[in-house]
């Protein structure tokens, strides 16, 4: 029992410092006091709902040809099979790789990480505690680093899949006050990141309002992304204060964009 129980603690203290490197890395410790000096990191974000094996491959070389330096992969709809089989091959870019699961069946251990994200912004309950009590368990047996981040929608200017399947209103685009306000309360819950998220294909991304509203509340690693198509906005999210600028859509269908990054 009582090795048993040395075994649990030595354990949870590998988890923990694995945790804490991680953080430490996502983080990206920057001066709050100077905006634009902030550090700075881009992310890819793979939906394995779409494309299958020549796909992945091709956004592998993508991949490594681009300035990101992590990888997001999640989706709505997907299996396990086919995420794990997405993960197996998007390794080949040697970039850490971050679970940003659409629902609790999005478990699977393969992955380096995993946003346990809890939808602030809305008021559904599934959505805040639910899936996560389904998924608690698996999580916990799972080699993955657990990353609890407060996961908030922002208007973008249509409805997105992340809203309608989680049956919640994404917060008011010129509201950055109430964004800044909901963040905070994630980050007094003890979420370890937030993110900033218009929505897939959102036509408009996070303004820069509400990313300095954000960034001047809390002092966790912020996360942007939704609609995000050029360089320019990237760095606008930077410049206001995000420190991973999120990419999906654009770089699956014009990865050029990332080809010529300056
Ligand atoms: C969506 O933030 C991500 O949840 C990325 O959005 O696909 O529009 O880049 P895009």
């Amino acid at each position: 029992m009582l090795v048993s129980k040395c075994t649990y603690y030595a354990h949870r203290k590998i988890l923990n410092l694995g945790a804490n490197v991680f953080y430490f890395y996502l983080g990206m410790k920057m001066n709050f006091g100077v905006i634009e000096h902030a550090q700075k990191g881009l992310a890819i974000l793979i939906d394995p709902d779409f494309g299958g094996q020549l796909h992945w491959e091709h956004m592998v070389a993508l991949a490594k040809k681009s300035p990101a330096k992590l990888i997001f992969i999640g989706g709505s709809f997907m299996h396990k099979s086919q995420l794990d089989n997405c993960i197996q091959i998007m390794r080949q870019a040697n970039l850490p790789i971050v679970l940003f699961p659409g629902s609790s069946q999005q478990v699977v251990d393969s992955a380096d990480a995993i946003l346990l994200l809890s939808l602030i912004s809305g008021r559904n309950p599934e959505f805040l505690i639910g899936q996560h009590v389904q998924a608690a368990r698996s999580l916990k047996k799972s080699g993955l680093t657990i990353l609890p981040t407060g996961y908030l929608l922002i208007d973008g200017g249509k409805p997105t899949t992340a809203s309608y399947i989680s049956n919640t209103q994404p917060l008011p685009a010129d509201k950055p006050q109430l964004a800044a306000a909901t963040a905070l309360a994630g980050e007094l819950l003890g979420m370890k990141l937030i993110y900033l998220d218009a929505g897939s294909g959102a036509d408009r991304p996070v303004s820069m309002d509400v990313i300095a509203a954000v960034r001047k509340e809390v002092e966790c690693p912020i996360i942007v992304g939704g609609g995000i198509k050029t360089q320019e906005q990237a760095e606008q999210a930077w410049m206001a204060g995000a420190n991973w600028v999120v990419m999906g859509n654009i770089f699956e269908e014009d990865p050029s964009i990332l080809e010529d990054w300056k």
